[in-house]
Formats: structure tokens, sequence, C-alpha cells
């Protein structure tokens, strides 16, 4: 039984495709307000993916920005009234 893909640059299981269950060099993350999407690559320590230069969302804050990326902007009146 050849081995199963895990993410490392290998080609575990021999059917000559590497790395082929994993959308490596694919977006992640999301795009929406002050957050910005980041590349699929390969986390060698675990054999699974990770996210590179992803902007995860933050708190929000009241500046008329999308802090928290949930696509509404200052809501809940963060900080004042
Ligand atoms: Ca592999
Ligand atoms: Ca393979
Ligand atoms: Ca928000
Ligand atoms: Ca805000």
């Amino acid at each position: 039984m050849p081995d199963k893909e895990t993410c490392n640059n290998k080609d575990d299981d021999c059917d000559t495709s590497i790395d082929e269950d994993f959308p490596v060099g694919g977006p992640c993350g999301t795009d929406i307000g002050e957050c910005s999407a980041g590349t699929y690559s390969c986390d060698k320590t675990t054999g699974g993916l990770k996210c590179d230069g992803e902007v995860k969302p933050g708190v929000e804050k009241c500046d008329n920005l999308d802090n928290d990326c949930d696509g509404k902007t200052d809501e809940g009146n963060p900080e004042a009234r």
C-alpha cells in the first residue's frame, strides 16, 4: 500500500502527481473589509496546509473600516455612542 498523500512536496502515494490533494498556491482566508486573502502552501511539519500572507479579522473599532471582516463597517456601534 502506498502512503497517503500529505502536503510535503513529495509524491507519497506514487501516482506521479505531487500533493495533488491539496490546493497549494490557491487562495485562502478572506478578502472582505480590512482582511486580505493569503495563499495556501504546505506545512511540512504537519503534512497539511498553511495559509501564507493572510490578514486575519481583528476587533471592530469605530474607524469607518470593517475590522472584523464580516462585511459590515462599524456595526454594533463600537467604542462610542
Ligand atoms: Ca505529498
Ligand atoms: Ca500523489
Ligand atoms: Ca465588521
Ligand atoms: Ca470599524
